[in-house]
């Protein structure tokens, strides 16, 4: 995909003065809320995503996640406010994945992460694809993103191309839309969100048969 392939942003308003973790969902009337989730290896960059998105600020010595946690950010996008669930998840590999298959099902939107200067994390994004898609429930949105763009071409030997990402989404996953983005520098970090809430909208009768179902599987396993 080229940049031109990116949603405009013009619309998208974020709210003034939202925090994070004080916020309920009662503090602002929203139209809906949207549960996104972020996956993938160790170290990737997941949380560093999120607080740029969230709260603006990017921060190299940030420490591992050590417990999923909620991110909440309203977003005034038109004339309606939604309200974005983001859940960080905790640092941990693949295979020792496991009771955060609830998050993954009542994900609206799932964002598979990868390092694009870290081979073994792209090595390892069909596994977090294919969870994702065997887990979460049909009709969520998946978004693989590359992170750490900004470092590109720094350790080339380990480097994921663009294109070899790009191809192995065309080739593999059609359905699943490829981003790079950067949170030291704000690149195409918003656009991951703004994709997100987009999807949402224009799938919202699907969504509300989503939810439904979301509800009766969680109602009948047990964690
Ligand atoms: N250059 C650069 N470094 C980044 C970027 N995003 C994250 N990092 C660095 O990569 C390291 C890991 O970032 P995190 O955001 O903690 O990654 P994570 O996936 O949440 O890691 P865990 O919680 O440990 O699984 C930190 O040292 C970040 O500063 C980026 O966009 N550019
Ligand atoms: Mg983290």
């Amino acid at each position: 995909m080229n940049d031109t392939n990116h949603i405009k942003s013009d619309n998208f308003n974020v709210l003034p003065g939202v925090g994070l973790q004080d916020i309920y969902e009662d503090d602002l009337p929203h139209n809906n809320v949207i549960n996104i989730l972020l996956i993938g290896d160790p170290g990737v960059g997941k949380s560093s995503l999120i607080s740029r998105f969230v709260s603006d600020e990017y921060n190299s010595d940030i420490t591992p996640t050590t417990a999923s946690k909620t991110n909440i950010k309203y977003v005034k996008y038109g004339d309606m406010v939604y309200k974005l669930n983001i859940i960080d998840t905790r640092r941990i590999n693949y295979d020792r994945y496991g009771g955060e298959y609830k998050q993954i099902q009542k994900s609206h939107c799932i964002v598979i992460c990868f390092d694009i200067t870290h081979k073994p994390s792209f090595d390892d994004i069909r596994k977090w694809i294919n969870l994702a898609s065997n887990v979460g429930t049909t009709g969520s949105l998946r978004i693989m993103v590359g992170c750490k763009s900004d470092m590109r071409s720094t350790n080339p030997e380990n480097e994921i191309s663009k294109s070899t990402a790009q191809k192995f989404c065309d080739e593999a996953y059609k359905d699943i839309l490829y981003i790079e983005a950067s949170a030291k520098e704000d690149i195409f970090v918003k656009d991951i969100f703004l994709y997100s809430l987009k999807y949402f909208l224009s799938n919202k009768n699907e969504f509300d048969v989503l939810q439904e179902k979301i509800e009766a599987r969680s109602s009948c396993i047990l964690y």
